[in-house]
């Protein structure tokens, strides 16, 4: 395949793509907030798993508690003081450590910041602590580099387009040019609504979803010396071992 133009912009989901935040992040952080507030619920590994079926962590908390029968009223009290435990939980695992980018992810940003490709974020977290969480994976010069950093409170919650629709329009961006990178369905599902081409890369989470409709499927984007774990390659883009660049670029010249 002849050299195509790069995509001019990149989107990154945050959570499972950007790096393995749920299991041992905003799992564990759930679980503090409900020891916090004297409740005996706890979520294991299996039972989060399925709760990841319903995005946002203000409607899981409920989902789950409706699910053990507390009033209405009593979830609406709860709910917000529940968050925003979770959020301050969240927050102190992130400032203690051991939550680091996904193999490949910085490698690509670089490659699109010295490109000219802009780069965007769009995630259904919450902006108490999508900031820092960049700041400490990607490090501040990459963070203040963003385009656009979208979260639960600017848009609808995913499967919901909008939130890439937002994204896109502050980076000025069209869709047909825009590569959305997602590690879920829900996450793919909102990409492809939003007329994105949406390359996966699968997380602990989400190896099992059903990714039919994605123009690219990896387990990671791979590192020099360390190949791409490609899934599903529809278009054969990825020539180099890497999801770089050149393979995303690749990908919109093939519509
Ligand atoms: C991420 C989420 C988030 C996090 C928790 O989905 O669903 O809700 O699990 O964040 P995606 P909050 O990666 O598709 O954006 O508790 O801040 O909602
Ligand atoms: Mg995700």
């Amino acid at each position: 395949m002849a050299t195509s133009p790069a995509p001019r912009a990149l989107i990154f989901d945050v959570d499972g793509t950007l790096a393995e935040t749920e299991r041992d992040g905003h799992r564990v952080a759930f679980n503090l907030a409900f020891e916090r507030l004297g409740l005996p619920d706890r979520w294991d590994e299996e039972v989060y798993g399925e709760l990841l079926s319903t995005p946002g962590g203000k409607q899981r908390l409920d989902r789950h508690l409706a699910g053990r029968g507390m009033p209405a009223d009593e979830r609406a009290r709860l709910v917000p003081e529940l968050h925003r435990l979770k959020n301050e939980e969240f927050l102190s695992l992130i400032r203690r450590g051991g939550i680091e980018p996904r193999r490949g992810i910085l490698r690509l940003i670089d490659e699109a910041f010295a490109a000219g490709v802009r780069v965007g974020i769009a995630t259904t977290g919450s902006r108490a602590w999508v900031d820092e969480l960049l700041e400490v994976l990607l490090g501040r010069p990459r963070r203040d580099r963003l385009g656009a950093i979208v979260t639960a409170e600017d848009a609808a919650y995913k499967p919901d387009p909008e939130i890439y629709l937002v994204a896109l329009a502050r980076l000025r961006e069209e869709p047909r040019n825009a590569v959305a990178i997602e590690d879920s369905a829900l996450g793919l599902q909102a990409a492809k609504a939003a007329g994105l081409y949406c390359a996966v890369v699968r997380s602990d989470y989400t190896a099992d979803q059903d990714f039919a409709r994605a123009d690219l499927v990896v387990d990671d984007l791979g590192d020099e010396g360390k190949p791409a774990r490609i899934v599903c390659d529809p278009h054969h883009v990825v020539a180099s071992g890497l999801v770089d660049l050149v393979t995303l670029g690749r990908l919109v010249a093939a519509r």
